[in-house]
């Protein structure tokens, strides 16, 4: 039975698709190429490309359409935004400490900042981060929260020190079984005593190679949004796991009990449920590795063609902790497929792009269809996958619309 709260969910989405917000939909349903519906209006994000997508202000949450998530590395300015509280409003370099302590560590340390760039080696790697949350906006029933839809993913050059280094200094008991983080931001309530979001991973995770405590994107210090001065991040896995604004480290002997790491939040049902299900918190299980997926980032949606009805489209694409194997293009509606061609990562748990040369039959409307498969032999789903409470992990076939003129 529908709760009041999910009934509320269904009338918003009816007012909201009879608005001009169907925009927001287009790159899942592609209209004909003749109506331009879809518009991204411009932020106005200090630091961020104009084209940044805002979907909410407080706290702030921002997307950037497909094509502007074209380079292979993400710049910083075309990396979403995922707030769940308030930055911080001031940060003082001088006085940043990242603290380590929890119930495995007998001997809590403290370092200040110059300390972990001084004391520990230092990594740059590509990763991917994309929040669970990201493709939201198709799942019906809606599921409550921002409505992403594409854009929350990105791949930057991130450098720091591996996480494993700093634990491993500071020392911890052989009972450890999670990590949970604590950032410098703020509850929306202004409560003090309140984490906006503290979450964690198991210590497989935190333990490997790449899993690093971050003070750079691409050469550059982190953007604010981003979680400057320090960070967390963890390749391949929910993005929430990445903390930003950095302060704490607890290192765990049970799993990690922080704000949104229960209830409904980043958390799917442990068995499939139809769609609309009221899922009870004690079937929810903890999302861990994402699957894999891709996007199409050039051409932009709607675009039009003409000369020859020939056309080189390309993207990205990503699987988690694993690697992807195979990306095809289909522009018949998935009838036929054709492989595109597939670089190999820059390092593990780095996105790959693909690229392909299509040949149309004839003038007209198109959908371009990319679907991704891992290294398991697992590919994206054509439409949406599994219904859950709160849209986590929609990993359908990215479509766009282009128009051959001859
Ligand atoms: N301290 C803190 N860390 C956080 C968050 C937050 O609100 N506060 N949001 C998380 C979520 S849900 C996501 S998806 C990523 C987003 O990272 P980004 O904003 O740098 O893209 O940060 C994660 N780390
Ligand atoms: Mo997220």
């Amino acid at each position: 039975m529908a709760t009041n709260r999910e009934k509320k969910g269904v009338q918003s989405r009816r007012t909201f698709l009879r608005g001009a917000a169907w925009a927001a939909f287009a790159p899942f349903f592609p209209v004909p190429a003749g109506l331009d519906l879809l518009s991204w209006p411009s932020a106005g994000i200090p630091g961020k490309d104009p084209g940044i997508r805002v979907l909410n202000d407080r706290p702030l949450n921002a997307e950037l359409p497909p094509h502007l998530l074209d380079d292979l590395i993400t710049p910083a300015s075309r990396l979403f935004v995922r707030n769940n509280g308030i930055p911080p409003k001031q940060v003082d370099l001088d006085t940043w400490e990242l603290r380590i302590e929890g119930e495995c560590v007998p001997n809590p340390v403290t370092y200040r900042l110059a300390d972990l760039k001084r004391r520990f080696p230092q990594y740059t790697y590509q990763l991917t981060i994309e929040c669970a949350g990201n493709g939201r906006a198709e799942f019906f029933p809606p599921a409550k929260g921002n409505q992403w839809t594409l854009g929350a993913v990105g791949c930057p050059e991130w450098t720091g020190i591996r996480l494993r280094d700093v634990l491993e200094d500071a020392g911890y008991t052989d009972d450890a079984v999670y990590i949970g983080y604590y950032g410098a931001d703020t509850h929306l309530s202004g409560d003090p005593d309140k984490r906006p979001i503290s979450r964690g991973v198991p210590m497989a995770k935190a333990l490997e190679n790449e899993s690093l405590i971050a003070w750079e994107i691409n050469g550059e210090p982190l953007p604010l949004q981003n979680g400057y001065p320090l960070r967390l991040v963890f390749g391949g896995w929910p993005a929430s796991t990445s903390g930003k604004w950095l302060s704490r480290i607890a290192v765990r002997n049970r799993i990690h009990d922080g704000a949104k790491m229960g209830g409904q939040s980043y958390r799917v049902p442990c068995h499939p449920v139809s769609p609309g299900t009221d899922v009870p918190d004690s079937e929810m299980c903890i999302i861990e590795s994402m699957p894999v997926k891709s996007l199409i980032t050039f051409p932009r949606t709607h675009a039009r063609i003409s000369g020859e009805k020939r056309l080189q489209v390309r993207g990205k694409a990503w699987a988690g902790d694993r690697k992807v194997d195979l990306v095809e293009i289909s522009i018949d509606f998935g009838a036929t497929w054709q492989p595109a061609q597939l670089a190999p990562p820059a390092n593990r748990l780095a996105w790959q792009a693909w690229s392909a040369e299509l040949a149309f039959p004839d003038t007209g409307y198109y959908e371009i269809w990319a679907r991704a498969q891992d290294d398991q032999g697992i590919r994206q789903p054509m439409v949406l996958p599994g219904w859950n409470p709160k849209g986590y992990l929609n990993n359908a076939c990215h479509r766009i619309a282009i128009q051959v003129k001859s």
